[in-house]
């Protein structure tokens, strides 16, 4: 089992890295430290890991920086003598990258050849680069069979075709320069600390406040969906004990429907929420269907078999517990969703949206 001792966690102010960082203080085995790498967009937020800092000290470290400065990216390796990175770092919103593509390219693509450069110069010291990728890489089902390993890539969103660029290049570090890689690639998470643009938060927050609920086209897409606290056991585990070079698809056996994962959430609300609607309508009554989204990809499912098979990994969550308690973390977390929606994303929700959000 790889060892690591000073882990460069990009992203680690996001929803899915913050997750992750707790994670890795959690496990027994690791006794290294964290380096959280992070520009601090508007989806990053220093605070989601003020409970880390508090309790590890020296351990943990943050740098506010962007890996799109690629200056930047080598100090940091060389500071803190990095021997590993897991690169969640991205621009992650498929409907932004819907209306502003650059970013997506210069964030998820170059940052990610910046960060592949500098880690081919730490040299012989480094152990191993984990990049952390998505099933939207594979475009789209049709009713039935899943993505695994071996589905051809065909990205149809600017931020998918941007991931499946990052991950061709991560693969091309380990073929053309030998450099120690690991990749998995997740479907739909959810939980705590997931940004107010994603469907699941954006749906419990607008319901708790009686705002109208946007369900693109019918709301028969489906998505695969995976509590991020088994997302970052299975990464943790791949990091660890996966061969070098390989790919491990992530993924919940948890097919929804996004109208019914609407319908979840309003049950959810209406019965935790402190109050009713003044109207005493279930928040159900609450959903518009808007336009859909250009490209929408209509199934995605991930046949998750050789990580249960390698590692015997199996999600700990099921969806009944798992939405509960995702309803509930909203509710209790006012000041972090009070504190989350204002600034650089209210302005362009504002100037993209209008009031319908
Ligand atoms: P997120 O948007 O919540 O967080 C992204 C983080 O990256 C933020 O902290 C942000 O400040 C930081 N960041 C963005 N651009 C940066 C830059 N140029 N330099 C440094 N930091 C930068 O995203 P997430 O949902 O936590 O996703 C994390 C990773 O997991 C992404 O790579 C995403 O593609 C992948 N992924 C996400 C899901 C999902 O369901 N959310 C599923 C599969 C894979
Ligand atoms: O308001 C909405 N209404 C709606 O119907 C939003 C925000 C979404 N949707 C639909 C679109 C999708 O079919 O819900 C589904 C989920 O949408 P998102 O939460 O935006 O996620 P998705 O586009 O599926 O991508 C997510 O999973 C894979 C993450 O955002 C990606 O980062 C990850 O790679």
């Amino acid at each position: 089992m790889r060892q690591f001792q000073n882990i460069l966690v990009t992203g680690g102010a996001g929803f899915i890295g913050s997750n992750f960082v707790r994670h890795v203080f959690s496990r027994p085995e690791f006794s290294g430290r964290v380096v959280v790498f992070d520009a601090l967009t508007y989806a990053g937020n220093r605070h989601n890991l003020d409970d880390v800092a508090a309790a590890e000290g020296g351990r943990y470290e943050f740098v506010h920086a962007d890996i799109r400065d690629a200056a930047a990216v080598g100090a940091a390796m060389e500071k803190f003598d990095v021997d590993c990175v897991v690169h969640f770092a991205a621009e992650s919103h498929v409907d932004r990258s819907i209306r502003e593509p650059a970013a997506f390219v210069e964030t998820n693509v170059l940052g990610t050849l910046n960060l592949l450069q500098a880690a081919r110069a730490r040299g012989g010291a480094f152990k191993l680069f984990h990049h952390v990728s998505t099933d939207e890489v594979f475009g789209s089902l049709g009713p039935t069979g899943f993505f695994s390993e071996t589905t051809p890539y065909a990205p149809h969103s600017p931020y998918s075709a941007s991931k499946a660029g990052s991950d061709h290049l991560v693969r091309a570090f380990r073929d053309t320069y030998g450099l120690p890689v690991t990749i998995t690639n997740c479907s739909n998470n959810y939980g705590p600390y997931q940004f107010p643009e994603k469907l699941v938060p954006l749906m419990v927050l607008n319901a708790l406040e009686g705002k109208p609920l946007p369900v693109y086209g019918e709301g028969l897409n489906v998505r695969d969906w995976l509590h991020v606290e088994d997302h970052c056991a299975a990464i943790w585990t791949v990091m660890r004990r996966a061969a070098e070079g390989e790919t491990y698809c992530v993924g919940g056996r948890c097919e929804m429907r996004n109208a019914d994962v609407v319908a979840r959430v309003c049950a959810l609300v209406d019965a935790l929420a402190p109050a009713p609607l003044p109207s005493g309508a279930p928040r159900s009554s609450l959903v518009v269907h808007v336009a859909d989204r250009p490209g929408h990809d209509r199934r995605y499912a991930i046949d998750c078999s050789k990580l249960e098979r390698d590692f015997g990994w199996k999600p700990a969550h099921d969806a009944e517990s798992g939405f509960r308690e995702t309803v509930l973390w909203y509710l209790s977390h006012a000041e972090w969703v009070d504190s989350v929606r204002t600034g650089a994303y209210r302005e362009w929700i504002d100037r993209n949206y209008g009031d319908r959000r």
